[in-house]
């Protein structure tokens, strides 16, 4: 027997009595329960659980979907941290570790695309000896020859690392990024909160608590940041839902977070090769999931570079409101296995949303629409 809700499109429609409840929930526009977020992971009825976040999505953005034009920069990939669930990082003296020169890192925010980018995502390994200064000159360096494109960068991991270093606290060293020309930062590094799970796959970086401390601080001064969480591994469905409600409860409080990026753990050439890469319903769930959990982020973004195009296409019909991004060159993901290709064009993005069902907006990395013209170019003055 199928229990049923009205709505004015759609009725909605399950065999999983214990999604009724939490249906009427979502449809009255309330706030869900950690329990219903563990029901929400465990319910048989996965597409029930997609229509459910997709009424959200349509509520909140209709069929609008968001995506942006993008350029990651990785300054090194040297990294005092030994992250079990990193492909990435490469000690000091390692012959595969690479440290960019400032010129090169510039050089490289040019390369590689024709149509100008509104975003630098900059995020990069802890490295021993490089100071804080660089960073900032790097920042400095790209402002001046791109004034016009966003400084999104450094993950609250860096911020407390490069803190540490340089002996500031990290409202001074925020501040002093904020000078240099940083302006938000990416939402990398949260992995999931909960110290039995960080002690296993990231026992080095800062514990959970610190990385909502640091963004709260970072939104109290003014930076938009985004969060993310890595699923996949050894973590449960409740430490993916004290994930998510922590979060909430921070979102509460500063409103500074952008988007939400579950982030899929890719296992290959890591310490936890041993662990299976996740399948398409559990990616298209988490999806979901995030957006029914989180009533207070305005977006949910599917990182296609992490969960493949194609999937990421089907996310945007189960809850995901933004597709990142043109991207160009990834190496975080490549260097764990991931086939996906480096980089798409705009028309590559619109075909996906368009193919989808839904109407592609290019937007800035603040969410304003972008218009551009045809001959638009990223020059360097
Ligand atoms: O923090 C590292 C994850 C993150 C692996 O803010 C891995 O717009 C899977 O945060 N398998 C970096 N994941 C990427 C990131 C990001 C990506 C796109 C957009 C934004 C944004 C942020 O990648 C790390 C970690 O959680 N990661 N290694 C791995 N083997």
């Amino acid at each position: 027997m199928q229990s049923e809700t009205s709505t004015e499109r759609h009725p909605f429609r399950t065999h999983d009595a214990a999604l009724k409840p939490i249906a009427d929930r979502v449809l009255a526009g309330e706030r869900l329960s950690f329990d219903d977020g563990l029901a929400l992971y465990r319910s048989s009825d996965v597409l029930a659980v997609g229509w459910l976040a997709n009424f959200v999505r349509e509520r909140m953005h209709g069929d609008v979907t968001y995506f942006n034009v993008n350029r990651h920069i990785n300054p090194t990939n040297v990294c005092v941290a030994s992250c079990r669930l990193c492909a990435f990082g490469r000690k000091k003296g390692d012959s595969a570790g690479y440290t960019m020169a400032l010129e090169e890192a510039w050089e490289t925010a040019a390369s590689g695309y024709s149509e100008a980018v509104t975003e630098f995502h900059i995020v990069g390994g802890l490295h021993p000896d490089l100071p804080f200064e660089y960073f900032l000159d790097l920042v400095r360096g790209l402002k001046e020859r791109f004034p016009k494109v966003h400084i999104k960068a450094f993950t609250m991991v860096e911020v407390a690392f490069l803190a540490r270093r340089a002996k500031l606290t990290i409202e001074q060293t925020l501040l002093r990024m904020h000078e240099a020309g940083v302006d938000s930062m990416p939402g990398g590094g949260a992995e999931i909160f909960a110290p039995h799970v960080r002690s296993v796959i990231c026992d080095h970086k800062i514990d959970g608590q610190e990385w909502l401390d640091t963004a709260r601080l970072a939104h109290r001064l003014g930076f938009r940041s985004n969060a993310t969480m890595l699923y996949g591994h050894i973590e449960s469905d409740a430490d993916r839902v004290d994930h998510i409600l922590r979060l909430r409860e921070v979102q509460d409080e500063t409103g500074g977070f952008q988007t939400f990026i579950p982030l899929a753990f890719h296992p290959a050439n890591t310490a936890l090769d041993h662990l299976p890469v996740t399948t398409g319903l559990t990616d298209i769930r988490q999806i979901a999931v995030s957006r029914l959990l989180l009533d207070n982020f305005a977006h949910i973004k599917a990182y296609w570079q992490m969960m493949t195009p194609k999937i990421a296409q089907i996310a945007l019909r189960f809850g995901a409101d933004d597709l990142d991004g043109t991207v160009i060159e990834e190496k975080i993901y490549h260097d764990a296995g991931a086939k996906t290709p480096q980089g798409m064009t705009r028309k590559q993005l619109c075909r996906l949303i368009t193919e989808a069902g839904r109407v592609p907006v290019e937007r800035d990395t603040l969410y304003h629409a972008v218009t551009r013209t045809e001959d638009s170019f990223l020059i360097a003055v």
